[in-house]
């Protein structure tokens, strides 16, 4: 009762709170203490263009409050949020909150000319926000290749007293529960990435002048930090994949190259098959040369609590990929996720997780049993065009150095090309993901209006689209014309048919079916900005139906999931693995924030080529924008 008293105050205060920013018609001069109100948090971001070395190699790269990756935004949900952003980089900037659904703010959103206006050099921005939601998210760049630049940094927020938690489905043990919940409430960021060491303006600049795609890196790093590992290229052939074995094959190549990736020419030889490519356009550095060096190794540090019965550590995991998925495990040891890109679930006890672009994973790991001692935390990528694996550790140790550790080597689950090293290993499974107590209830009513997405290659080997025709740089960049193209939050342009903007009515049903429309195609990780998307189902075939319903007629019962789909902020599509055998993947959203929401591939290569949309979202209930974000230069 005193519970549900609290928490009516708390909504009052936060409706309160808002109706005030609309009448100052400044989100920045909010009152912070009537009555109940939640608290407020401010963060300043200094962005710097600054050596580094991550992996052990120095690099000029995107630094955050002279940190990398960025810090930790914690917050506490129902908090009002102000993160000011100081540019002091030579180039333009935006950042934007991965997930965070920006409850009646889409100004600060942070993607330039679909939501503001760029930072220049010298300026900054008041990114202000209402964490309405719980869980991790993540902040990165939003402005060409910036996120490769390092450009990004956690976002942790903590449940409300009230929300009700699934960790009684782990247990039913009373202390065990008490241990667990400690555990998740400690929780801690560890964000796996892919690194370059050269700024991602090069990387485009030989992307065009070279007329391919470059999907080589050249370190994986946890929370940063890692090395070079140059593999051996015996070991390299005796872990390739079938799928990469039969890639070669295709390619007439008879191996990968020394940084474990897919040579330039079997991608210019079969990829960019028809169009004009030129090799001696790439250094060797990109595809070929491996040269080792020595960074730090990340080291989660948990201490065996003497005394206590029940020992737990919870881990967020972050995927700041700009391109490859990967494996994830921890050796010896089961983990359970219970939340995915930040809302609960009901939890699966797993030993392994596949981690793409943009993907969050709350897991709880039980120690209770374990010996203390070092449990390997491994990462591989399971992206056909790179063998590429990392590790960091898990340190167990006794409080006050009690007890000897064990130092024989606990189970490896995943092997370096991220398959599993035996068949009683267990995956994530995507499908059976069941929402815990979902903020919003599914409909499965047919939907109002559906948009059959087109995705391909377009115009060159490295342009994509993800409905026909590339989105147009000049959306998102600044053309050097005085008269660039206005900010689309600023003044929509509903029903207009460009292929790359989608006009929806407020609290409408949406189904997007994302459709291969060139085989072969690799899976797609579709971010959605503001609120979450579900997974309605996928299948390999033409998509020849005007809708969902109209498909599920036709279909296999089973086909799609209209009862407990899983809900997310990306999904991947699925691939098209075979020339001639098109997939498609139906997701399914409710527009309840009128706005502009970017679509996109989070690859950050494909979205650099254009693979994005405008959601112009319930234009018959279009927002106000507040003053500053209009004026904003
Ligand atoms: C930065 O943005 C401004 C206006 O938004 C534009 O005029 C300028 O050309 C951009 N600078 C760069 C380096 O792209
Ligand atoms: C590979 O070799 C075969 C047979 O010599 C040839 O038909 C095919 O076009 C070659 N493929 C490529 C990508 O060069
Ligand atoms: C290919 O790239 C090289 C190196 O950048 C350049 O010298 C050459 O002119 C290019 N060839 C063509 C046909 O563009
Ligand atoms: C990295 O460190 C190891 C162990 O100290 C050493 O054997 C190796 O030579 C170093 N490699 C480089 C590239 O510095
Ligand atoms: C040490 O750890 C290994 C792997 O986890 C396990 O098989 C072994 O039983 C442990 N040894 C002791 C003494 O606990
Ligand atoms: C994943 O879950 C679905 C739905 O419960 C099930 O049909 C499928 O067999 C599972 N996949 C694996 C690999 O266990
Ligand atoms: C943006 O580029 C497209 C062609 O790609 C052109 O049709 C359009 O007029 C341009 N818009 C502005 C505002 O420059
Ligand atoms: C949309 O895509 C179709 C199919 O590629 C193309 O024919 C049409 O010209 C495109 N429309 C626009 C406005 O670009
Ligand atoms: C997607 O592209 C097709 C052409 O291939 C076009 O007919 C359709 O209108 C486009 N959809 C949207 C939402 O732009
Ligand atoms: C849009 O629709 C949602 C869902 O019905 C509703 O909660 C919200 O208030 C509506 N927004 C506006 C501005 O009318
Ligand atoms: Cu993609």
């Amino acid at each position: 009762m005193a519970h549900l008293l609290e928490n009516a105050l708390l909504w009052l205060g936060l409706v309160l709170a808002l109706l005030l920013s609309h009448a100052s018609a400044s989100p920045l001069s909010l009152a912070t203490s009537i009555g109940k109100s939640p608290g407020r948090k401010t963060f300043d971001l200094t962005l710097t263009w600054e050596t580094h070395a991550p992996d052990g190699r120095s690099r000029e790269m995107i630094l955050v409050n002279g940190q990398f990756p960025g810090p930790t935004l914690e917050i506490d949900q129902g908090d009002e949020v102000l993160v000011r952003v100081h540019n002091q980089m030579p180039f333009n900037t935006t950042v934007h909150f991965h997930g965070i659904e920006m409850h009646l703010t889409p100004w600060s959103d942070g993607v330039p000319g679909v939501t503001q206006r760029h930072i220049q050099p010298g300026r900054s921005f008041n990114y202000a926000w209402t964490a309405t939601q719980y869980g991790s998210y993540w902040y990165h760049a939003h402005q060409s290749g910036q996120l490769d630049d390092g450009l990004y940094g956690p976002i942790i927020i903590r449940p409300s007293k009230d929300l009700s938690r699934p960790f009684s489905l782990i247990t039913g043990d009373e202390k065990t529960l008490k241990a667990i919940e400690a555990a998740a409430a400690d929780s801690q960021p560890l964000m796996v990435s892919d690194f370059r060491h050269r700024p991602s303006q090069d990387i485009a600049t030989i992307t065009k002048n070279a007329g391919i795609e470059l999907p080589c890196y050249d370190s994986l790093l946890f929370n940063g930090k890692g090395s070079v590992d140059c593999w051996s290229s015996e070991y390299i052939a005796s872990i390739l994949t079938e799928d990469q074995k039969a890639f070669l094959q295709l390619a007439n190549v008879s191996s990968f190259t020394a940084k474990g990736c897919l040579p330039g020419k079997a991608i210019a030889d079969v990829i960019a098959a028809g169009y004009s490519t030129n090799l001696s356009a790439v250094p060797p550095d990109i595809f070929d040369v491996c040269t080792p060096s020595n960074g730090t190794e990340e080291v989660i540090h948990v201490t065996k609590k003497l005394g206590e019965h029940e020992q737990w550590v919870a881990l967020e995991v972050i995927g700041t990929f700009g391109l490859v998925t990967v494996s994830f495990s921890i050796d010896g040891l089961s983990m359970y996720v219970y939340a995915v890109d930040g809302e609960y679930i009901e939890p699966q006890l797993v030993q392994v997780i596949t981690v793409t672009n943009g993907d969050r994973y709350s897991v709880l790991v039980r120690l209770t049993d374990a010996q203390p001692g070092d449990y390997p935390i491994r990462i591989a990528s399971t992206s056909t065009a790179q063998l590429i694996a990392a590790s960091a550790t898990l340190s167990y140790r006794v409080e006050k150095g009690g007890e000897a550790q064990n130092t024989s080597s606990p189970a490896r689950y995943i092997q370096d090309n991220g398959l599993p090293t035996s068949s009683s290993v267990v995956f994530y499974n995507q499908t059976a993901q069941r929402q815990f107590s979902p903020p919003e209830p599914f409909n499965p009513a047919p939907a109002d209006q559906t948009f059959i997405l087109h995705m391909k290659v377009t115009g060159n080997s490295y342009s994509w689209a993800l409905n026909s025709t590339s989105l147009p740089e000049n959306v998102t960049e600044d053309s050097s014309s005085s008269s660039s193209s206005e900010v689309i939050l600023f003044s929509p342009q509903p029903n207009v048919h460009n292929n790359y903007t989608i006009t929806t009515l407020n609290n409408t049903w949406i189904d997007l079916v994302f459709v291969t429309a060139t085989t072969p195609e690799p899976a797609h990780p579709i971010h959605k900005h503001g609120n979450k998307m579900w997974l309605l189902g996928s299948g390999t075939g033409e998509w020849t139906w005007p809708s969902v319903a109209e498909a599920a007629k036709a279909l296999p019962e089973g086909t799609f999931n209209f009862v407990n789909p899983p809900r997310r902020d990306s999904f991947a599509t699925l691939p098209a693995t075979a020339p001639g055998q098109p997939t498609w993947t139906a997701v399914r959203y409710h527009v309840t924030q009128p706005g502009a929401w970017f679509i996109h591939c989070h690859i950050q290569s494909h979205l650099l080529g254009g693979m994005a949309m405008v959601i112009q979202d319930g234009v018959d209930k279009w927002p106000v924008v507040p003053e500053e974000y209009l004026t904003y230069q």
